[in-house]
């Protein structure tokens, strides 16, 4: 049908649709920061789910959901009249995207219901999970999201099987359509094992997978089940595993928690061979109305089901919490066996009395407890076992262990504790939070903000060092995760202080000072301020000043209440994950890597939040502030530097320069006069974008033109009032 769809309707079918990416598969996309617009939510700009939410009535909500862990359905009954194993893995799916290189993925928006997620064989059949929870949903509306939800229910699903979670917070806002700007993979076939992601090599067990990536294959959420590649092969599994859970910040012990606790739950789906499924949902039919897989074989759900094509349970108690797993995996001799999908697992030799699993449905079978290779992994890589054994002779360490790993998989991508809401907020914090101390006492107010900031432009600082301090403190925000920012003031403690884009733009120095400027201003008496804020405040004060030097009295917003975090409180191997690799608003990079840097820009200006016109109104501005990292002078196409003019567009778009590439990389240029030959700029990839990139042009030829300068401002001010203010969780 699609196509003789596509013949007769051209471009209407979004397979045929003649895209500038298609035509032009470099090209830049700016889509990405301008996603979820309000006008594509059904609720309208006014609408904040974290105030929505306080009205629910969220007792009534957990008897709801843990009432449905028993409410079976026809049209997908619980095995064993539980649907809690189904939960957690959902829940688990959901989250497990978490990937801590970038931040991306994870529970927080509700991805799950949208493709590429709802179809990735890996999420096999959790469209029914999701849409178990529709009744619910229902009833609550808009006070509860779908990202809350699918998170909530697993960990109601644990507590209602006799397990006690560290509690829960909600506040996971939905978004209306998938992400545009996570990259999945380099593949285009689901759980292609050609090893596209990796280098190194797989035979010899060197084999390192790519960056940002944290699964093994397209469409899995960690790792193959079966093995690496399908190998069978638990100590090489447990390779896999250890790398993919390394990815989302999980240590061994989190890990061997996390699987083993997981497992003691539920069961695995491969009871009919594969020919017997439909296409997932994304290419499933109108009929079928969302759902996908469509399994023909019998009633094909219950007994029937297929998913993974693993078929069997871990434990012989699988809707309930107890050591089981540990004691069915440790007591038995296990042999490699097919299951009737035909997929590789594990079966004991045999069956030790009391570890038969009971039916899973009426009428059906008693059967043998199973492992995958994965499952294996926690016996026979050595430092896992270790960790196995442990929890086997010390379940309340296990469960401990499990609570907290549990707890952290759900949260991870929140962000601090202060964006938690819900009465089942535990109390205990933790360090992978980033949390920062709470403000006490009294607030600087206007007489103290307008004295610090003549002190801090009178302190012998240079206007570029201050707003150089502020960039490099608030600019390590990336909004997937709700990590790093200028609050806490943690530029000052390791490991931020070793990184090479401080230490190379002098900002500890600068710090040094501005801790003198706060002992002064401290000492007198007054109301405190944090180095947080001052550090902030300075960037503010010389940005306010470069504008009215070239003659624009504006003044720069700024909100104080920063706090200072310890070294104690700060988590050293997690923040090594947002140390910037490139910085196109600093023209920095570490490293010439095989992502062009102006693609590098768009992700940075998307993880800071900022809109194409304030990106672009922030590179013209920074460049003319003298806010390079290094002094080679790339971009600063003015010669009155220090004063915030619209200078860098003016002189981009000059046609009297020629741009020409120095050397074969194209990563810097030189400008020249035409006529005489004589250089007069130079210039990175990120500076001659503005001027080569269709879009950004339009925006970099608005700003020279006549009243385009205050334009400019208005959206440099903006954004960085973004950028500094974008982890100040506690003004909401
Ligand atoms: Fe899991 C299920 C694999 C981890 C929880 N898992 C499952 C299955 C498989 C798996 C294959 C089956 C599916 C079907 O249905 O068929 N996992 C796995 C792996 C890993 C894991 C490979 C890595 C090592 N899990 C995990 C975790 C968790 C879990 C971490 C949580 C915590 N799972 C789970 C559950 C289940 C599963 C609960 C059941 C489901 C039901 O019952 O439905």
């Amino acid at each position: 049908m699609s196509d003789s769809l596509s013949a007769e309707w051209g471009s209407l079918t979004s397979a045929e649709f003649q895209s500038n990416e298609k035509w032009w598969p470099n090209s830049l996309n700016l889509r990405i920061l301008h996603q979820n617009h309000p006008d594509s939510t059904p609720f309208g700009p006014e609408y904040d789910y974290r105030k929505a939410f306080t009205g629910i009535d969220v007792d009534a909500l957990t008897r709801d959901v843990d009432a449905l862990m028993t409410d079976s359905q026809d049209w997908w009954p619980a095995d064993w009249g539980h649907y809690g194993g189904f939960f957690i893995r959902m829940s688990w799916h959901a989250a497990g995207t978490y990937r801590v290189s970038d931040g991306r993925g994870g529970g927080g928006t509700g991805a799950q219901r949208y493709a590429p997620l709802n179809s990735w064989p890996d999420n096999g059949n959790l469209d029914k999970a999701r849409r178990l929870l529709l009744p619910i949903k229902q009833k609550y509306g808009k006070q509860i999201s779908w990202a809350d939800l699918f998170v909530f229910a697993g960990n109601r699903a644990l507590e209602t099987m006799g397990f006690r979670t560290a509690g829960f917070a909600f506040g996971r806002a939905d978004i209306w359509a998938p992400e545009d700007d996570i990259y999945w993979g380099p593949e285009n076939e689901w759980l292609a094992v050609h090893d596209e992601r990796y280098t190194g090599s797989f035979e010899d067990g060197n084999r390192v997978l790519d960056n940002p990536l944290a699964a093994v294959q397209m469409g899995l959420i960690y790792v193959n089940p079966e093995g690496p590649n399908g190998v069978p092969d638990a100590l090489k599994s447990a390779q896999d595993i250890r790398e993919t859970f390394g990815r989302m910040a999980m240590n061994d012990e989190e890990t061997v928690a996390l699987t083993v606790g997981g497992h003691t739950f539920g069961k695995m789906h491969g009871a009919v061979t594969p020919d017997h499924h439909g296409p997932e949902p994304e290419g499933a039919g109108l009929a079928d109305q969302g759902f996908g897989w469509a399994n023909k074989h019998e009633k094909g759900l219950g007994e029937y089901t297929l998913t993974s094509g693993l078929e069997g349970a871990w434990t012989p108690t699988p809707t309930q919490w107890d050591n089981k797993y540990l004691e069915t995996i440790f007591s038995h001799e296990w042999e490699l066996v097919h299951s009737p999908a035909g997929a590789q697992q594990w079966q004991p030799t045999e069956v030790k009395p009391g570890f038969m699993v009971p039916p899973v449905a009426e009428g059906a079978p008693e059967t043998p407890p199973t492992m995958s290779t994965a499952d294996m992994a926690m016996i026979t890589d050595p430092a896992y076992l270790e960790i196995s054994k442990r929890f086997y002779e010390n379940p309340d360490q296990l469960a401990d262990a499990f609570a907290k790993a549990w707890f952290k998989l759900l949260h991870r991508d929140m962000g601090p504790a202060n964006r938690y809401i819900g009465p089942q907020v535990p109390s205990e914090e933790f360090l992978w939070q980033d949390n920062v101390p709470a403000h006490e006492g009294p607030m600087i107010g206007d007489a103290e903000i307008a004295e610090l900031k003549s002190t801090l432009l009178d302190s012998g600082l240079s206007g570029a060092q201050l707003i150089k301090a502020a960039w490099a403190s608030a600019s390590t925000y990336r909004r997937t995760d709700y990590r790093g920012g200028a609050n806490g003031a943690r530029i000052r403690l390791s490991p931020m202080s070793d990184w090479d884009v401080n230490v190379a733009s002098g900002v500890n120095e600068v710090i040094s000072k501005l801790e003198q400027v706060q002992a002064d201003f401290n000492g007198k008496g007054g109301p405190q301020v944090s180095l947080a804020d001052l550090i902030v405040l300075g960037g503010t004060a010389a940005v306010e000043a470069a504008a009215k030097a070239a003659g624009h009295d504006i003044e720069v917003p700024f909100e104080p209440g920063r706090t200072d975090a310890t070294q104690e409180n700060t988590d050293v191997d997690s923040f090594q994950w947002l140390e910037p690799k490139a910085d196109g608003f600093r023209n920095y990079v570490q490293k010439m890597g095989a992502v062009p840097t102006e693609h590098l820009l768009i992700d940075k200006a998307f993880m800071l939040n900022l809109t194409a016109p304030q990106m672009t109104a922030l590179i013209g501005g920074l460049r003319v502030l003298g806010a390079n990292v290094g002094d080679e002078g790339y971009g600063e196409f003015t010669d009155r530097k220090g004063q915030l003019t619209n200078d860098f567009f003016v002189n981009l778009l000059d046609m009297r320069t020629k741009w020409a590439a120095v050397g074969e990389a194209e990563d810097v240029f030189e400008g020249r006069d035409r006529t005489s030959g004589d250089l007069k700029w130079k210039a990175t990839r990120v500076d001659l974008v503005f001027g080569a990139n269709s879009q950004l042009r339009a925006l970099a030829e608005e700003f020279a033109a006549a009243g385009g300068e205050e334009d400019m401002i208005r959206h440099f001010v903006d954004g960085w009032f973004v950028v500094m203010h974008n982890d100040r969780f506690d003004l909401d």
